[in-house]
């Protein structure tokens, strides 16, 4: 069965999808159809980024997200461009995003999933040409088919996955995604628009010497973090810190490495959503590998309580996220 599993590099996407498929006899498809569609909506981000920096589409927009931060342009095409392609999908009935206060009803109530996306993170990176990235997680909808989505349906543990990824929009573009049997990610070819197999079965280093932390909050961390962190320069790792979660998710990843963004003054539940963008990456991680915890549990065992709510977040290598958790849990 691995055997038919294993798809040569070069494979695109779309078949890729089918294939996998295929090695679930009762599977409807509709995930597959799920899955292109978002693949089909980060082509388009993908070009809207790339015309950016040559048309006058980046920079504020004058308005306000719900978490009170500026939203650029660009958030804004890329937000309606996923909920578009989530829409006229079908396969979803509810979706939540960040750019939106309130769960979003497709109107398609037949949908069997719902979809938690963060539609592009890293904004403070649009303007100046770094990389940035789209986050998404899939679940199975909980409530009847034929209704609107509900509230319970969206806020699910991130253990209830049945798929996640991220697009990162990078010096190229790539999208990784699990639909809990491994990781895989595919680059795409512009010219072509497709996205082609170029990272079979991902896994993540056991250990690594790359730490990524905002250290510019390092006074207001708690001793755990700030013990740990020094632990990291005393074992002379790299400090290594894009702002972009996606970007320096992705590296880590490869590399072996650990990504933090713990309590601070400003944000004393941590920075980063649980929803869209924590769990996402937690199952992408664990199915890599890795670890991902708020430094005291299991990410994906969060019960999550609202639909934008933060959650500190240490992931990467299970050796340093093990090692970071050792840290906090001694100082507590
Ligand atoms: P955003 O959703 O407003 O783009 O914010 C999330 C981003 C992450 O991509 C990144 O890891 C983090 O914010 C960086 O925050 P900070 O500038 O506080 O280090
Ligand atoms: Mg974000």
């Amino acid at each position: 069965n691995s055997d038919r599993l294993a798809l040569p590099v070069g494979t695109t996407l779309d078949r890729f999808i089918m294939r996998k498929q295929e090695d679930f006899p009762y599977a409807t498809g509709e995930l597959s159809q799920l899955l292109r569609d978002i693949a089909l909506a980060a082509k388009i981000v993908n070009r809207e980024i790339n015309r950016s920096g040559l048309i006058d589409i980046a920079g504020a927009y004058g308005q306000q997200n719900v978490q009170g931060e500026d939203q650029q342009k660009l958030d804004v095409i890329a937000n309606i461009r996923f909920i578009r392609a989530l829409r006229n999908g079908g396969e979803v009935c509810t979706v939540i995003s960040e750019e939106e206060e309130d769960m979003i009803q497709t109107g398609k109530t037949q949908g069997k999933y719902v979809v938690a996306i963060d539609p592009l993170d890293g904004s403070s990176n649009i303007d100046v040409n770094v990389s940035i990235g789209t986050i998404f997680s899939i679940y199975r909808r909980q409530s009847p088919i034929g209704q609107e989505g509900t509230q319970e349906d969206c806020l699910q543990k991130g253990v209830h996955q049945v798929a996640a990824g991220y697009v990162i929009y990078g010096s190229s573009t790539m999208l990784v995604y699990t639909t809990g049997n491994g990781v895989n990610g595919f680059t795409y070819e512009a010219s072509l628009g497709e996205f082609f197999l170029s990272h079979p079965n991902i896994t993540t280093p056991k250990t690594g010497t790359i730490y990524s932390i905002n250290e510019g909050s390092s006074n207001t961390f708690t001793e755990g973090v700030k013990q740990y962190v020094q632990y990291c320069k005393d074992q002379n790792y790299s400090a290594r810190y894009i702002g972009s979660l996606v970007a320096d998710f992705h590296r880590n990843l490869l590399k072996g490495g650990i990504y933090m963004y713990p309590p601070t003054a400003k944000s004393p539940n941590g920075k980063l959503r649980l929803m869209y963008e924590c769990n996402c990456l937690a199952f992408i991680v664990e199915q890599a590998g890795g670890k991902a915890s708020t430094g005291i549990k299991r990410i994906m065992e969060v019960e999550p309580r609202e639909l934008h709510e933060r959650c500190p977040l240490f992931i990467g290598s299970t050796e340093l996220v093990e090692k970071a958790e050792e840290f906090i849990r001694k100082t507590e």
